[in-house]
């Protein structure tokens, strides 16, 4: 019998299942490097993690492991219910609310390795997060894709930690009683872009005006296992920020409001790092809730130990 421990919360409405103790041992090195190695060696562990019957296919997991980068006290490898995630903001947020509930840090800084760069989190006295994220860009500006069904269209592709494809022209209403209607056109939509020369692509985030006082946009936001994300996305609000930086619709340093499908909030902004480059270091701010401590149980005489896969 297997035990791994874990500690459960939510941002936003989102969870993230934070992995303590009993996860798989990926050795040292870059922390790309190492969630290749779970990827190729240890992929089991991530089902049994966060596919049911123990998780869902909206639970994000966070394994702890020593960090490689110099500065950073904690390294970080996110996965899902398909795989692997470069960075993810909800669930930073969670590891640092997580990481006080311990009692393993306080408010300040703590300098976090991902797979796909240095990430420094602040935690503030209040106990909402700040989440100082990878350099994000817009890649490309008004790709058009062809999707059966709907016709063109059109949005950008910019990197936030993760790829995502950004929408703002559709016709649909961001609305939690739409949520079949909108998995169906994001879906289609990733499959156009990913076939129609962007196959980097795994998220699909579409925005209309909120219809709440106080946020400059509500999301929705396709994850790669067709899963909606429950709270605004840090990555892809990064991926956002990038995009209207670039385009000159928000200043340096002033604040966006993001608001999810749920209406759960991020706040947002942004540092310069290359204008010729349209490069930018955005900085998340949200808030997470513990949920559960828990020891999961990996019994191999159970026909599901390893989580329902396909
Ligand atoms: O908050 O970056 C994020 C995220 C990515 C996938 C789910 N949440």
């Amino acid at each position: 019998m297997k035990r791994i421990r874990v500690l459960d919360s939510h941002t936003g409405g989102e969870p993230t299942r934070l992995v303590l103790d009993g996860g798989p041992d990926l050795g040292t090195g870059p922390l790309d490097e190492r969630v290749a190695r779970f990827r190729q060696n240890f992929d089991a562990y991530r089902s049994a993690i966060v596919n049911e019957p123990r998780g869902s296919d909206t639970v994000v997991g966070a394994l702890l492991v020593p960090p490689h980068r110099a500065g950073c006290e904690v390294g970080v490898i996110f996965f899902n219910n398909v795989g692997y995630l470069g960075m993810c903001g909800h669930g930073t947020i969670g590891l640092v609310a997580s990481l006080a509930h311990l009692g393993r840090i306080r408010p300040g800084r703590v300098g976090l390795d991902t797979p796909v760069g240095a990430v420094e989190a602040e935690l503030h006295a209040d106990g909402r997060v700040s989440v100082a994220n990878v350099p994000s860009f817009r890649k490309t500006k008004n790709f058009v894709a062809r999707v059966p069904g709907f016709g063109d269209v059109r949005g950008d592709i910019a990197w936030g930690g993760n790829w995502f494809f950004l929408v703002a022209e559709h016709t649909l209403a961001l609305k939690l009683t739409h949520l079949e209607a909108l998995t169906d056109f994001t879906w289609r939509v990733r499959q156009a872009v990913n076939t129609q020369g962007h196959p980097e692509v795994d998220h699909v985030e579409l925005f209309a005006p909120s219809p709440a006082a106080g946020a400059h946009s509500r999301n929705f936001v396709l994850c790669p296992g067709k899963a909606y994300d429950r709270s605004p996305c840090g990555t892809g609000t990064s991926a956002k920020l990038a995009c209207l930086a670039d385009d000159g619709k928000l200043a340096e340093g002033a604040t966006w409001v993001q608001e999810s499908v749920i209406g759960s909030r991020f706040e947002g902004r942004y540092r310069w790092l290359d204008r010729a480059k349209g490069e930018v270091a955005p900085v998340i701010t949200g808030t997470a809730h513990i949920m559960a401590e828990a020891t999961l149980h990996l019994d191999e005489r159970d026909p599901f130990c390893w989580g329902i896969r396909a």
